[in-house]
C-alpha cells in the first residue's frame, strides 16, 4: 500500500467518496487516485515520489505547464497586498480590457468563479434578454453542474453511465431540450416544434467532454444561422477550447461569432475563474446595469485575476504559441492515430490542436451515441498500463488529453513509445 491508498481511505470517512470532484474518484477504472504532491512543467509527482506525464493539466487550465515562474511570481505580488477585499480594483478592469480588445466578439465580460458559475449565468441573461425560458443544448455536452443544465450530460455523468443528477426537480429541467450533436436536422426540429420559445442553444463548440467530438464542417455556422433566424441567441461555452485552441478559442478557430461565450480553466491561470461575455446590449442585462441578478463575494478575486491575466498575456506575446502548441498535438495524436492504423486496433482517435481522446471504438465518434460504444473496459486496461508506465491520463474514456506548451519531445516520444508497446501487446 502506498500513500495514496491510505490517504484515499482517510478521505473516504470524511469527503464524499473521497475526492472533491466526482471522476477524479478512479471509480471507472476501478483504482485508488493518485494523489498528487507537487508538479512542474510537463511532470506531476504523486506522494510516493512517482513522476507522471501529465496530460489532465488539471483537466486544461494549465497550458502554461504547472508553476509557470511568470504567474507563481504574479500570485505571490497580488497576495503580498491581501488576498481579497469585496471592492473593485484595477486589474478586474485590465483583465476585462484585455479580453474586450482581443476578442472581437466580446464588449463586454463578467467574471466568475468557475465554468459552472459562467454558464449558468449566460443562460440567466440570455433568459432575460429574449424573455423566452426554453433551451437547447446536445446531448453529452457538459456545460457545469447547475440544474438546468444536468441533462444527457457528459463528463462525469458519462462516465457514471447516468443521464442526469438525483436531487435536481423536473421543474429545472423541463425547459431543457437535448438535440444531437452534428445534427442540424435535430435542432430544426426543436425550434420548429417550440416556434418563438427558445431563448438559447449552448454548444461546446468542439465538444470535450463526451471525449473529444470534432464539430463536421458547416455545423457551428448551420448553428448560427438557425440561431440568428429564429431569435435566439447561440452560446459558445469555450470553458475547455477557451484561450486553448486560439486565443479567441473554438469561435477564432472557426469564424462562426456566438452571441455569448463563457470561459474557466485557462483564464484563472490554475486558480478559480469563470467567465460570461458577448455583445453590449446581451450583457447589459446583467446587474447592476440591467435586470438579470448574478453576483459573488470572490468574483474577480485579485489574486486570481493576477494568476489569469498573466496567463493570458503569455499566451498573446508569441505569434506562433497556438501553431507550436498544434504542432505538438500533431506529433503525439497524429502518430497515435497512425500507431492505431498500423497495428489495426479497433480504436478511433478524435483530435484537434492540444486536445486530443482515443476513443475504444472502431467506428467514427461524431455524437453522444456513437462514444457510448466505446468498450470502457478497453480504455481501462489502457488507463492503468499508462499510469503504470508514468503517464498521467484523465481516469475516463469521456474526458480529454491536454497538451501544454511545457510537453517537450521527449514526453512525447516516451508516450508514443508506451502506446506503441501497449497496442502491440494488444495484438
Ligand atoms: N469537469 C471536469 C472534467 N471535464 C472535472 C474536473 C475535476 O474533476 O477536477
Amino acid at each position: 500500500m502506498g500513500r495514496s491508498e491510505d490517504l484515499m481511505a482517510r478521505a473516504l470517512e470524511c469527503i464524499p467518496g473521497g475526492v472533491n470532484s466526482p471522476v477524479r474518484a478512479y471509480g471507472s477504472v476501478g483504482m485508488t487516485p493518485r494523489f498528487i504532491a507537487h508538479a512542474d512543467g510537463s511532470h506531476i509527482y504523486d506522494v510516493d515520489g512517482t513522476d507522471y506525464i501529465d496530460y489532465i493539466l488539471s483537466w486544461g487550465p494549465m497550458i502554461n505547464g504547472h508553476n509557470n515562474q511568470r504567474v507563481l511570481n504574479k500570485v505571490i505580488e497580488a497576495c503580498q497586498k491581501g488576498m481579497s477585499y469585496g471592492a473593485p480594483t484595477e486589474i478586474e478592469v485590465e483583465m476585462a480590457e484585455f479580453m474586450t480588445s482581443r476578442i472581437p466578439h466580446i464588449d463586454m465580460v463578467r467574471m466568475v468563479n468557475s465554468g459552472t458559475e459562467a454558464v449558468m449565468s449566460a443562460i440567466r441573461t440570455a433568459r432575460g434578454f429574449t424573455g423566452r425560458e426554453k433551451i437547447i443544448k446536445f446531448s453529452g455536452c457538459y456545460h457545469g453542474h447547475s440544474d438546468c443544465l444536468l441533462v444527457d450530460a457528459g463528463s462525469g455523468l458519462m462516465t457514471a453511465g447516468v443521464p442526469g443528477s438525483a436531487g435536481v426537480p423536473a421543474g429545472c429541467t423541463k425547459d431543457t431540450l437535448t438535440a444531437t450533436y452534428n445534427d442540424l436536422d435535430s435542432v430544426e426540429s426543436l425550434f420548429e416544434a417550440n416556434k418563438g420559445e427558445i431563448a438559447c442553444l449552448i454548444v461546446e463548440p468542439v465538444a470535450a467532454n463526451m471525449g473529444v467530438v470534432l464539430p463536421d464542417p458547416g455545423f457551428l455556422q448551420g448553428l448560427r444561422e438557425i440561431c440568428t433566424r429564429e431569435g435566439a441567441l447561440l452560446i459558445f461555452d469555450e470553458v475547455i477550447t477557451g484561450f486553448r485552441l486560439a486565443f479567441g478559442g473554438a469561435a477564432e478557430l472557426t469564424g462562426v461569432t456566438p452571441d455569448m461565450v463563457t470561459y474557466g480553466k485557462i483564464i484563472g491561470g490554475g486558480m478559480p475563474v469563470g467567465a460570461y461575455g458577448g455583445r453590449k446590449e446581451i450583457m447589459s442585462m446583467v446587474a447592476p446595469l440591467g435586470p438579470v441578478y448574478q453576483a459573488g463575494t470572490l468574483s474577480g478575486n485579485p489574486v486570481a485575476m493576477a494568476a489569469g491575466l498573466e496567463q493570458l498575456k503569455i499566451l498573446t506575446e508569441n505569434p506562433n504559441f497556438y501553431t507550436e502548441l498544434a504542432a505538438k498535438g500533431e506529433k503525439l495524436y497524429g502518430t497515435i492515430d497512425s500507431l492505431l492504423k498500423q497495428y489495426q486496433v479497433p480504436c478511433t482517435m478524435n483530435h484537434i490542436g492540444s486536445l486530443g481522446c482515443v476513443f475504444f471504438t472502431p467506428d467514427q465518434v461524431k455524437n453522444y451515441e456513437d462514444a457510448k460504444k466505446a468498450d470502457t473496459a478497453a480504455f481501462t486496461k489502457y488507463f492503468r498500463y499508462m499510469l503504470e508506465h508514468g503517464v498521467h491520463l484523465a481516469p475516463s474514456q469521456f474526458e480529454a488529453m491536454f497538451l501544454s506548451v511545457t510537453h517537450t519531445d521527449q514526453d512525447i516520444d516516451n508516450t508514443l513509445n508506451l502506446v506503441e508497446d501497449y497496442l502491440k501487446g494488444m495484438k
